[in-house]
């Protein structure tokens, strides 16, 4: 079994490519649910949508999440309402939430909701929440107030300047039946190219996580998401840069370090292998800019390999 850990868009192309160097059926994916949220009293889950809708070959290709080709009536008869409708929900992508909704509502846990949202999209890799348990990604805005993920994420677009990030309700929350189990017996342990912050940080938060990655460092390689001191995508580098992080492939690695033992960096950052090496990991050099399946099946190639070879 593979463990891979993951949050957003780019961990969701990763996995795309990786599922096609390794059977699905191998590959365990660890999910963020800080970004979690409700709305309309509807529970979305959008990492979990993302990695779903990714690996069933359904994501809506422009945006990276929501369905390809959805539809958004439901959004333009809400607006008559008064909204809210920054968060926008396609008409097919809201059965996944009605859905969900009604399955919590009955008792079931969020890791079988999961299990079966996935297999009703054919997904044959086990998707796993980081927990069962509520826990949410609150960051407070420089000289301002609070306020949740979605709406530092989608409504002020990231734009907004943060000083310190919460993950409310980690420090209650167990992690998710069997997640502690597939660690300890995974041959290799991957963190997909996600926010080191806002998306690895949310699994780490959950109390024992941490722990068991650690005693498995020696099977764990990280991609970065840093590319060229720059995210590819989302708030990565300058979230980093707000909260005393190097916004480069060497802070990815001081963030790591202690618990994965290999960073896959992209060619531009080729000049940096020396540094990492000196915060203690192994460097694997690798293009790592998914610009098709492909690419990202390749990627996913070498980043294995890094943990298959001795150290
Ligand atoms: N991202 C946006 O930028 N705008 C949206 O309106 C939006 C809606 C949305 C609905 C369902 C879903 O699963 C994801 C959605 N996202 C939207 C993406 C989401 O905010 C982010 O991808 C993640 O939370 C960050 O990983």
């Amino acid at each position: 079994m593979i463990v891979a850990l993951a949050g957003g868009v780019g961990a969701a192309r990763f996995l795309q490519g990786l599922v096609r160097v390794v059977a699905p059926e191998q590959v365990c994916v660890v999910v963020n649910t800080g970004d979690d949220t409700i709305l309309h009293g509807l529970h979305v889950s959008p990492d979990l949508d993302t990695v779903t809708y990714t690996l069933a070959g359904s994501i809506n290709p422009e945006t990276g999440w929501g369905l390809a080709g959805d539809s958004w009536w439901a959004m333009g008869a809400l607006d008559r309402y008064g909204g809210p409708t920054w968060f926008r929900l396609g008409d097919r992508d809201l059965a996944t939430h009605l859905y969900r909704t009604r399955r919590l509502n009955e008792g079931a846990t969020l890791s079988a909701v999961a299990d079966e949202v996935a297999r009703a999209w054919g997904v044959r890799a086990w998707l796993l929440p980081m927990s069962d348990d509520p826990v949410r990604t609150h960051l407070s805005l420089t000289g301002g107030p609070e306020v949740g993920f979605q709406e530092y994420f989608v409504k002020l677009r990231h734009a907004a300047p943060v000083d310190a990030v919460r993950f409310a309700g980690a420090g209650e929350a167990r992690p998710a039946p069997g997640l502690l189990e597939a660690i300890a017996g995974a041959q290799s342990i991957v963190v997909c190219p996600s926010n080191p912050i806002l998306s690895i940080g949310p699994i780490l938060a959950v109390p024992g996580l941490r722990d068991a990655l650690s005693e498995r460092r020696a099977a764990t390689v990280a991609v970065s998401p840093i590319v060229a001191g720059a995210a590819l995508r989302g708030p990565a580098d300058r979230l980093m840069a707000e909260l005393g992080h190097q916004a480069s492939v060497v802070g990815v690695a001081r963030l790591y370090a202690p618990w994965v033992s290999t960073l896959v960096v992209d060619q531009s950052d080729a000049s940096m292998a020396g540094a990492i090496e000196t915060e203690g990991m192994r460097c694997l050099v690798a293009p790592s800019i998914m610009t098709s399946v492909g690419a990202a099946a390749d990627l996913a190639r070498v980043t294995l390999s890094a943990v298959a070879a001795p150290s």
